[in-house]
C-alpha cells in the first residue's frame, strides 16, 4: 500500500508545482512520498500518531494518509487534479518543459500527450505561440529524445528479477538472471532468466510455476516462456525464462548474457580455432568440448573468463586472449560512501539515523555531504553547517565520520564558500545543479575552474543527466579529464540508478587520462544506501580496478588524496 500512498503524495507535489503553489510545500510532499515509499511497515496499518514518526511526515500529511486509509482517496489531491487539464502532468515530465509551458501548450494547442507534443513540434506549430522561440523548440526536441519509453531503470529490473529468481528456487536448484541485467547495462529492455531441469517433466514443472506468476503470457513453449511481470515497480516488464539441461548451463549462460556483439566476437574466436560455439556448447564437429560452466567455455577457447559488465565487444575479447582481463573493483572492496545527505537539506532521515543505518555495511569511513547555501531551496546557512559538524564530532560510530558538503558549481566555476570556510571540511563534492544549458566552451571552463579549486575533491554526477529525463550537459570531456588528472580531483560514479553518472564508456576514457574515481550513493534515504552495487557495476563497465577508486583505499591514502598536494 505504501507505493499507492507515495504515488498520491508525489502526484500532489507535482500538481502543486503546476498550479503555482508554494515550492517549499511541494518539496515537503515530495520528501514525504520518498519516505513513505521506503518505509518498512505498511503505512495504512499505522495509527495517525505513529505516522508522524516517519521522517518528513507531519500532522497534515499524516491526516491525509489516514484519510486515504478510510476513503481510498485524498480530497486535497482530487481538488488539485480538477484544476489541471488532463495530460499536463505527463507533459511536465518532458525534460525542458516546465509546468507553466505545459499548461500553455495544453490551453492553446490542446496538447494532452507526449505524442501530441511530438507531432506539434514536427509540424512547426510551437513557433506560433507567444514565448516559444527556436531555442525552446530545440530544448523540447532534445528533451523528447532522452525520454525512455520501453526500457526500465536497473533497480526496477533487478527487483523484478530478484523476486522471480527467488520464487523459482522452489522448483530448481540452479536459476539466475542473464542478459543486460547481468552486464549492469544502464537500462533494461527485458529480463532474461536461465534455469536448469534434469528432464522434460522437471522443465514443465518450472514452466508451470513461471506461468502462474502472471496473467499475461507472451509466449510459452517447453524450453522458453515469456511473461509480463504482474507486480511491483516492474509491472508490465517482459521476463524471458529459458530452461536448459544442467550439462549445458555454462554455454547457455554465456550465450544469454550477451551482449550480442560480444557473442559474435567470441564466436569468431571459435571459428578461427576450427570450433563451433552455440548456446548448447563448444563443439569440434559433433564432439562436445565444453559447456558445463562459463569458465570451461572461455578456457577451451584459450581465453580468460570475461566479467559480464565488460562483454560489449570493446576490446575485452582481445584482453581475454592476452590474459589481460583487469581485476575489476568489487562491492566488498568499497570502504566508505563519500556523498550522502541528511534531512538538514533534502535527505529524509536525520544525521544520527543515516549513520546508524550505514554502520552494518561495515564501512571504515562515511562522509556526510549536505547541500551548500547557493541551492536556495535547501536553506543552508553557515550556522547550520557548523552545528551539524559539532553533532557529527560528538557521535560515536564504528565508522570514521567525515564532515563534507556538496557545493554548487556556479556558471563561472566558483563555489558557495571562500577557502577559509571550506578548509573546515574534511572533503568537498562539487556539482552542477543549475544553468544546464551553457554552451560547451563556458561549461568546460566552469568545470575546469571547479577542479582547480584546492578544496574541491570530487566532481559529483559529472554529466548531470537523469536517465530518460534530463540530457547530459555539453562539456569537452577530454579537457575535463585532463583537469581532473592534473589537479587531483576525482570524478564521481554516482550510483543512483536514475543517474549512473559517469557512465562506463566515459569512465574508461577518463581512467586512460589518469583520473581517479569515487563511487558514491548520493543517498537521500536509508534505501539509497543500498544503491552502491549499481555504481560498482557501472565502474566495472568502465574496467576500473580498486586502484582507480579512492573510496576503496585505506583512510590514510584517501586523506592524502583529499589534500590535493596541500601541506595540511
Ligand atoms: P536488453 O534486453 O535490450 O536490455 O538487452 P539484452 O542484451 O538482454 O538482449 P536480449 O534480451 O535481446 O537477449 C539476451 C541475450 O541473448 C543477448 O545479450 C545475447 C543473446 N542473443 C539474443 N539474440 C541473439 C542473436 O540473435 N544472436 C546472438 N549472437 N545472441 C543473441
Ligand atoms: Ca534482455
Ligand atoms: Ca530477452
Ligand atoms: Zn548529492
Amino acid at each position: 500500500m505504501n507505493e499507492a500512498v507515495a504515488g498520491l503524495l508525489r502526484e500532489y507535489a507535482e500538481l502543486l508545482a503546476i498550479t503555482g503553489g508554494d515550492p517549499f510545500r511541494a518539496r515537503n510532499y515530495e520528501k514525504a512520498a520518498k519516505a513513505v515509499a521506503g518505509h518498512p511497515a505498511d503505512v495504512t496499518t499505522m495509527a495517525e500518531s505513529a505516522l508522524t514518526s516517519i521522517p518528513g511526515v507531519g500532522k497534515s500529511i499524516a491526516a491525509k494518509i489516514t484519510e486515504f486509509k478510510r476513503t481510498g482517496t485524498i480530497k486535497a489531491v482530487e481538488e488539485q487534479r480538477a484544476k489541471v487539464p488532463p495530460g499536463v502532468r505527463e507533459l511536465t515530465r518532458v525534460p525542458g518543459l516546465g509546468p507553466k509551458r505545459a499548461m500553455q501548450l495544453s490551453r492553446e494547442l490542446g496538447i494532452a500527450t507526449v505524442s501530441d507534443l511530438e507531432a506539434a513540434v514536427s509540424e512547426g506549430k510551437l513557433r506560433n505561440i507567444a514565448g516559444f522561440g527556436p531555442k525552446s523548440e530545440e530544448r523540447i526536441l532534445r528533451g523528447l529524445a532522452v525520454m525512455t519509453t520501453d526500457r526500465v531503470l536497473l533497480n526496477v529490473a533487478l527487483s523484478t528479477a530478484t523476486d522471480i529468481v527467488g520464487a523459482l528456487r522452489d522448483s530448481t536448484e540452479r536459476v539466475e538472471y542473464a542478459g543486460s541485467l547481468r552486464r549492469w547495462r544502464e537500462t533494461i529492455g527485458d529480463v532474461d532468466i536461465l534455469a536448469t531441469a534434469g528432464d522434460d517433466a522437471h522443465a514443465e514443472r518450472i514452466m508451470t510455476a513461471f506461468r502462474e506468476m502472471s496473467d499475461e503470457i507472451v509466449v510459452s513453449g517447453p524450453t522458453k516462456t515469456s511473461i509480463r511481470a504482474a507486480t511491483g515497480a516492474g509491472t508490465g516488464l517482459q521476463v524471458d525464462l529459458r530452461v536448459v539441461r544442467p550439462e549445458c548451463y555454462g554455454a547457455a549462460l554465456q550465450y544469454f548474457t550477451g551482449s550480442q556483439a560480444h557473442n559474435v566476437a567470441v564466436r569468431q574466436v571459435a571459428i578461427r580455432a576450427g570450433l563451433k560455439l552455440s548456446e548448447y556448447g563448444l563443439f569440434r564437429g559433433d564432439e562436445l568440448i565444453a559447456s558445463a560452466t562459463e569458465d570451461d567455455v572461455y578456457a577451451a577457447l584459450g581465453m580468460d573468463w570475461v566479467p559480464p559488465p565488460m562483454r560489449e565487444d570493446t576490446g575485452e575479447v582481445e584482453a581475454g586472449i592476452k590474459r589481460q582481463i583487469p581485476a575489476l573493483v568489487q562491492e566488498k572492496e568499497i570502504r566508505g560512501d563519500l556523498h550522502t545527505h541528511t534531512n538538514l537539506t533534502d535527505g529524509v532521515a536525520s544525521l544520527e539515523e543515516m549513520i546508524r543505518q550505514a554502520e552494518p555495511k561495515g564501512y571504515a569511513y562515511y562522509a556526510v555531504t549536505d547541500h551548500a547555501p547557493n541551492l536556495i531551496m535547501q536553506r543552508m546557512t553557515d550556522e547550520k553547517m557548523l552545528a551539524q559538524r559539532a553533532r557529527l564530532a560528538a557521535l560515536a560510530s564504528s565508522m570514521v565520520l567525515l564532515h563534507g558538503t556538496e557545493l554548487n558549481i556556479a556558471p563561472d566555476g566558483s563555489v558557495d564558500w571562500d577557502e577559509d570556510f571550506l578548509s573546515g571540511f574534511d572533503m568537498c563534492v562539487a556539482s552542477v545543479h543549475s544553468h544546464f544549458d551553457q554552451d560547451r566552451r563556458a561549461m568546460t571552463k566552469r568545470f575546469i575552474v571547479a577542479c582547480e579549486n584546492p578544496r574541491v575533491n570530487i566532481i559529483g554526477h559529472p554529466l548531470t543527466r537523469k536517465i530518460g529525463r534530463r540530457p547530459p550537459v555539453d562539456v569537452d570531456l577530454g579537457e575535463l579529464f585532463k583537469a581532473c588528472a592534473t589537479t587531483g580531483t576525482a570524478l564521481e560514479v554516482n550510483a543512483s540508478p536514475a543517474r549512473l553518472d559517469l557512465p562506463g564508456d566515459y569512465i574508461r576514457q577518463a581512467r586512460d587520462a589518469g583520473v581517479k574515481f569515487a563511487i558514491d550513493t548520493d543517498a537521500h534515504s536509508f534505501g539509497d544506501l543500498e544503491n552502491m552495487k549499481y555504481g560498482v557495476g557501472t565502474a566495472q563497465r568502465g574496467w576500473l580496478t580498486s586502484g582507480d577508486v579512492i573510496n576503496t583505499w585505506p583512510l590514510e591514502n584517501l586523506r592524502e588524496f583529499l589534500r590535493k598536494g596541500r601541506a595540511s
